[in-house]
C-alpha cells in the first residue's frame, strides 16, 4: 500500500512538473529594493532567503543594516512585502512595476538580432545553441590560434564548451583562465567574454594586441550551460545547476559548491534556495569536471577571472572569512587600478575588494577554491553592471559599454601584473 502512494505520488509530481515545463511568466511581478534598517529586519530577509520560498526571488542578499536588497516579489507577496514597510522597519522601494515587460524587451531585440542569419553580434543576448556555433566556427577561421576544449560535463551531459586561443608556444606557461556563467541568469557574462575574445582576434588596438597575445587563454563563456539553457526555454530567473536535489525544487548554486571551505559561511542547507550548497563538495557534475580541468591545467595558470552580474564590483579572494590571504595587497592595488581605467570610459564606477567583505561572505566559490588550491597570483570576479536598475535583465544595448569599460580594466589588470614582476 505503502509503495502504492509512493508511485502516485510521484507519478503526481510528474504531471506538476510537465505542467510547469513552459516559460514561466513573470507578469506583474515586482522588482523592490529592500533596505533593512535593523537587525531584526535583516534576519527576517535572510530567514526569507535561505528558506527560498517561493514568492521571494532574491536578486542580492541581505547583508547588512542599511544596504539595499533587490528582491524580485510574486503577486501573492505583496501582502508581507508591504506590511515590512509599514513596519518601519524597512525601507521599501519599487523599482520595476512588472518584470515580464523586461524579460519581453530583452527578447524582441535578440529575436530581431537571431533573424539575421549566421550574424553573431552583441546587440542581443544569445542562446547555447548560438554562442557555441560561434565558438566552433571561430576554430574554423582561425585553425591556427583556436582549439575547442571540453571543460567538463553536466548532468543533462552537455559539454562546458571553451576555446583555447594561443598566439605563441612561448606562452604556454603564462595562461589566463576565464569562465563566465557559473549563475544562468548572468546573461551579461557571456556577452562580455565573446566581445574580449572576439577583440582578441580582431582589434587592431595596440594594447589589445599587446595583451592577447602575451598570454595563452581559456574561453569557457558558458560554465552552467544546463542552466543557462533552462533560463532561455523555461525560467529567465533561474540561477543553479539543474541536478534534481529535492522533489520541490532542482538544482545547487554551483558557486557555492567548490571544496575549498565548503559550506563555512553564506551557503544555504536548503534545495528551494538560490544558494543551496548541494549536498556534498562538489556533488555538482559540472563543478567536479571543471575542477578536474582546472587542476590540469593549474600549473600554467597566471591568472583565473569568472564574471559574473551584477552589482559593479572587482572582487578578490575570500569568501568565506574577511582575513587577507596570500597576495591579497598586490591583487587589490592592481584592481584599483582596474577599476580607476574602467571608470574612465563612461564614468561606471566599481567597488574592489574581497568577496566576505565587499559583497558578502560567500564560501565554494570557484574563484576562491582555485586561489585557495593552486594560489593563482591573479584571481578576480567580476560583477558587471548594473547596480540594480536592471539587474540581470541588462538592456541589451548595455552589452557593448559594458564589454568596452571591463576590456579596459582587463588591459590594465595585466600591464600592472606585469609591472608588479619587475
Ligand atoms: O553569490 C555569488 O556567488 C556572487 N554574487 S552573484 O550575485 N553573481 O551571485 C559573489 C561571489 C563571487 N563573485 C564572483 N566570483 N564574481
Ligand atoms: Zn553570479
Amino acid at each position: 500500500m505503502g509503495k502504492l502512494f509512493t508511485v502516485l505520488y510521484y507519478v503526481f509530481i510528474l504531471v506538476i512538473s510537465l505542467s510547469l515545463a513552459e516559460k514561466i511568466r513573470y507578469d506583474n511581478h515586482k522588482l523592490y529594493s529592500v533596505t533593512p534598517k535593523h537587525l531584526e529586519s535583516l534576519k527576517f530577509l535572510r530567514h526569507l532567503e535561505e528558506e527560498g520560498w517561493q514568492n521571494y526571488n532574491f536578486w542580492t542578499s541581505p547583508t547588512r543594516v542599511g544596504t539595499p536588497v533587490s528582491i524580485l516579489v510574486a503577486p501573492e507577496g505583496f501582502a508581507e512585502i508591504e506590511k515590512m514597510a509599514a513596519s518601519s522597519n524597512m525601507d521599501v522601494k519599487i523599482v520595476h512595476q512588472n518584470v515580464q515587460q523586461l524579460i519581453d524587451d530583452e527578447s524582441s531585440r535578440s529575436t530581431v538580432s537571431t533573424a539575421r542569419s549566421g550574424n553573431f553580434g552583441w546587440d542581443s543576448y544569445h542562446t547555447l545553441d548560438e554562442i557555441n556555433s560561434w565558438l566552433i566556427s571561430l576554430v574554423e577561421t582561425y585553425p591556427n590560434l583556436l582549439t575547442t576544449v571540453e571543460g567538463g560535463k553536466t548532468y543533462e551531459n552537455r559539454t562546458i564548451l571553451g576555446v583555447k586561443l594561443s598566439y605563441s608556444n612561448a606562452n604556454a606557461n603564462n595562461t589566463v583562465f576565464l569562465e563566465a556563467t557559473i549563475h544562468a541568469r548572468e546573461w551579461i557574462a557571456p556577452a562580455v567574454q565573446t566581445y574580449i575574445l572576439n577583440e582578441f582576434l580582431t582589434s587592431n588596438n595596440a594594447s589589445v594586441r599587446q595583451l592577447a597575445e602575451s598570454y595563452d587563454w581559456y574561453f569557457f563563456p558558458i560554465f552552467n550551460p544546463d542552466g543557462y539553457e533552462y533560463s532561455h526555454t523555461t525560467d529567465r530567473m533561474w540561477r543553479k545547476t539543474r541536478v534534481p536535489h529535492s522533489i520541490l525544487c532542482a538544482g545547487a548554486d554551483p558557486n557555492r559548491n567548490w571544496n575549498y571551505h565548503w559550506g563555512v559561511a553564506g551557503t544555504s542547507a536548503s534545495p528551494c534556495s538560490d544558494a543551496y550548497r548541494g549536498p556534498a563538495a562538489f556533488s555538482e557534475p559540472l563543478v567536479r569536471s571543471a575542477a578536474e580541468f582546472i587542476e590540469s591545467v593549474a600549473e600554467k595558470l597566471v591568472a583565473y577571472i569568472s564574471f559574473h552580474s551584477f552589482g559593479q564590483m572587482l572582487l578578490l579572494p575570500y569568501g568565506h572569512t574577511s582575513e587577507h590571504l596570500d597576495n591579497y595587497d598586490l591583487v587589490y592595488d592592481i584592481g584599483l587600478k582596474a577599476a580607476e581605467t574602467l571608470r574612465q570610459r563612461y564614468g561606471t564606477e566599481y567597488v574592489v575588494g574581497t568577496i566576505y567583505d565587499t559583497i558578502y561572505p560567500a564560501s565554494g566559490s570557484s574563484v576562491d577554491w582555485v586561489k585557495g588550491m593552486f594560489k593563482t597570483p591573479i584571481a578576480y570576479g567580476y560583477e558587471l553592471r548594473d547596480r540594480g536598475e536592471f539587474g540581470f535583465l541588462l538592456p541589451a544595448d548595455q552589452i557593448v559599454p559594458t564589454a568596452l569599460e571591463t576590456l579596459d580594466s582587463f588591459i590594465t589588470i595585466f600591464e600592472e601584473y606585469e609591472k608588479s614582476k619587475d
